[in-house]
């Protein structure tokens, strides 16, 4: 990489590529979806898991790092699923550099290329890169008279050294709409101090504020998420099941697992005219005692 601290390239399948470095760690962003795939603390295994089958195509999502599902989550009759934000080309509008060397960028989704009906929303992603990843999302209602009912969510997916080695708390308490095969959309409580994962998770947590740590025994790591404004969580691995997508190489289950951090379901957002929402994630890791 560069001494820059941005450098703006081509990335696979030529897409436009932001490179960004500070004196802690480094990241990379697409902005065909403004779509982190990459942070890496220094001296730290990479934190966002990609697939090796991922396309990188100007209508495709990217598979991995942080898709931004915005102004909806899950499927939708006649529409991308997720939504819009992660297959359109984002625009970079701004660096900016703090004294503790940590690298702020800030990219903007044209509302130009958002169809009728949403082209009144402000949409900006602002990442900044140091010591810990921070991502928001922001959304501005510009319409003078019209409320839009929104969804958004960051469907981070993490990098692990084995899923089987891997636990979550943060969770207990928390009540979630069972989506994973035999779990046919019921709602549920978690009861468990610790959430392991040995086969197919698909859980919609609602109502929920609290962070969330993914303990990690192979790669020695500790990942902390926390988020402001946030009431839904959701987590996520499709195992070796025939709900795995195309683009995702059914022996990579055993790298990852999402933690997404947003507003769904029960907990979408009402966006008055003129009103503004943020969605704030911070991640940051430290090694495990
Ligand atoms: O967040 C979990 C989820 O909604 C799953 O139901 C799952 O299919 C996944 O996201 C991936 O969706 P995608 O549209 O990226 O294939």
């Amino acid at each position: 990489m560069s001494t820059k601290t941005v450098e703006t390239t081509t990335g696979k399948g030529n897409l436009p590529l932001l490179k960004i470095r500070a004196p802690q760690s480094e990241s990379e962003i697409y902005l065909h979806g403004a779509h982190l795939t990459h942070f890496q603390k220094n001296g730290e295994p990479p934190l966002l898991f990609v697939s090796r089958q991922s396309w990188f195509e100007a209508d495709k999502p990217i598979r991995g790092g942080v898709p931004i599902c915005f102004p909806w989550f899950g499927p939708r009759a006649g529409e991308p699923s997720h939504g819009l934000a992660r297959i359109l080309a984002w625009e970079l509008v701004e660096t900016s550099t703090a004294p503790d060397g940590s690298v702020t960028v800030r990219l903007c989704l044209p509302s130009t290329s958002l169809k009728p009906g949403w082209s009144s929303l402000r949409t900006e992603f602002v990442v900044t890169v140091g010591d810990t990843l921070t991502m928001e999302l922001i959304a501005k209602n510009e319409s003078p008279n019209k409320a839009l009912e929104i969804e958004n969510c960051l469907h981070t997916y993490f990098h692990v050294g084995d899923i089987s080695a891997v636990s979550l708390t943060g969770l207990r308490g928390a009540s979630y709409v069972d989506n994973a095969a035999g779990g046919n959309g019921e709602r549920k409580t978690d009861n468990d101090a610790v959430l392991t994962i040995p086969k197919e998770i698909n859980r919609l947590y609602l109502n929920t504020t609290s962070p969330v740590e993914i303990r990690d025994e192979k790669f020695r790591r500790l990942i902390r998420v926390e988020k402001t404004n946030s009431q839904s969580t959701v987590i996520w691995n499709p195992w070796n099941t025939q709900k795995l997508p195309a683009d995702f190489d059914p022996a990579e289950h055993k790298d990852m697992v999402c933690v997404e951090a947003g507003n769904i379901i029960d907990n979408k957002i009402i966006l008055a005219p003129g009103a503004t929402s943020s969605l704030k994630v911070t991640l940051s890791s430290s090694p495990l005692k």
